[in-house]
């Protein structure tokens, strides 16, 4: 089925695939459909043996102001543990591909959670990051309290979660949030030039680097250390290491097939 809030490019650039959310009346609020789309596209490009890296983005003005609030609004606590959007937000989690959010303008709330939930952000000069679900009475729900705070430290998470402000493009560059922050007219240029750089390299060194990188954040030093060791001996089971090593001896540039 077509999707209704998302536009899906396979092949936006070589071997990198785009995402672009399509609200644009409604800044990218993530209603439960759009968010159904962004999960199911994800999970079929994660599958196409022709895509290395996604590309997720919004539009110039809004990466996505946040969660649908209106759609929000008269629920209860049970109405939201039965709809259970947070089982989408952990099949988005679980890409294998390298995923960059290219952000320009509003990064609100869910749009914040959003780009955090990708593994590298590309900002626009314009873009501005919060979670201010504070104003609205409630809180980050989809994992904001954890990955602002692991991104730009708990001082600075706490000021940002518990008064609404945001952030610019500069201050999140600053603070580590972002990897880099270029002209509004280049960021999504910028994002598949990224994308492009990570889709050269071996598919399957990189998902076992990203999974590696990513226990950082859930475990403790040993294991990480330990889980990192087992990723890279399995890349020597890859006919992707051989012909890595191989270019490399013979001074020619790499083939891989991603096996
Ligand atoms: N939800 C629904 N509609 C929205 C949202 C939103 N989050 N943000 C903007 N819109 C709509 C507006 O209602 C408006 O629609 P209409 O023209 O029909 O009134 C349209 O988009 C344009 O917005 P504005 O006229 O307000 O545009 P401005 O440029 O004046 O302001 C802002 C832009 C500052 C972004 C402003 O729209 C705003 O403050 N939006 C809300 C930001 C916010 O509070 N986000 C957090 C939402 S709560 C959340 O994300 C919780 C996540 C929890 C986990 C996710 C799983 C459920």
């Amino acid at each position: 089925m077509t999707p209704e809030f998302i536009l899906v490019t396979p092949q936006a650039r070589p071997r990198v695939a785009l995402i672009q959310l399509n609200r644009p009346k409604e800044l990218n609020a993530l209603n439960l459909q759009l968010m159904q789309e962004v999960a199911a596209a994800l999970r079929q490009l994660d599958q196409d043996p022709e895509v290395r890296a996604i590309v997720l983005a919004g539009s110039e003005r809004a990466f996505a102001a946040g969660a649908d609030i209106k759609q929000m609004a008269g629920r209860t606590a049970i109405d939201m543990l039965l709809i259970d959007q947070f089982t989408i937000w952990d099949s988005i989690r679980r890409t294998t591909k390298p995923l960059i959010a290219a952000v320009s303008g509003f990064a609100l709330g869910g749009g914040c959670e959003l780009a955090m939930t990708c593994d590298m952000i590309v900002a626009s000069e314009t873009a501005q990051f919060g979670q201010p679900e504070i104003r609205i009475g409630t809180m980050p729900g989809a994992g904001g309290t954890q990955r602002l705070t692991r991104a730009i430290g708990k001082a600075r998470a706490m000021e940002m979660v518990l008064t609404g402000q945001s952030i610019s493009a500069a201050e999140a560059a600053q603070h580590g949030l972002v990897n880099r922050v270029v002209p509004v007219g280049q960021f999504l240029e910028e994002a598949f030039r990224l994308a492009g750089s990570v889709a050269q390299m071996s598919p399957v060194a990189a998902r076992l680097a990203k999974e590696s990188v990513n226990r950082a954040f859930e475990t403790h030093l040993d294991e990480g250390l330990h889980f990192e060791r087992k990723n890279f001996y399995l890349t020597f089971a890859s006919d992707d290491q051989k012909e890595g090593m191989a270019a490399f001896v013979e001074k020619r540039p790499a083939d891989f097939k991603g096996r």
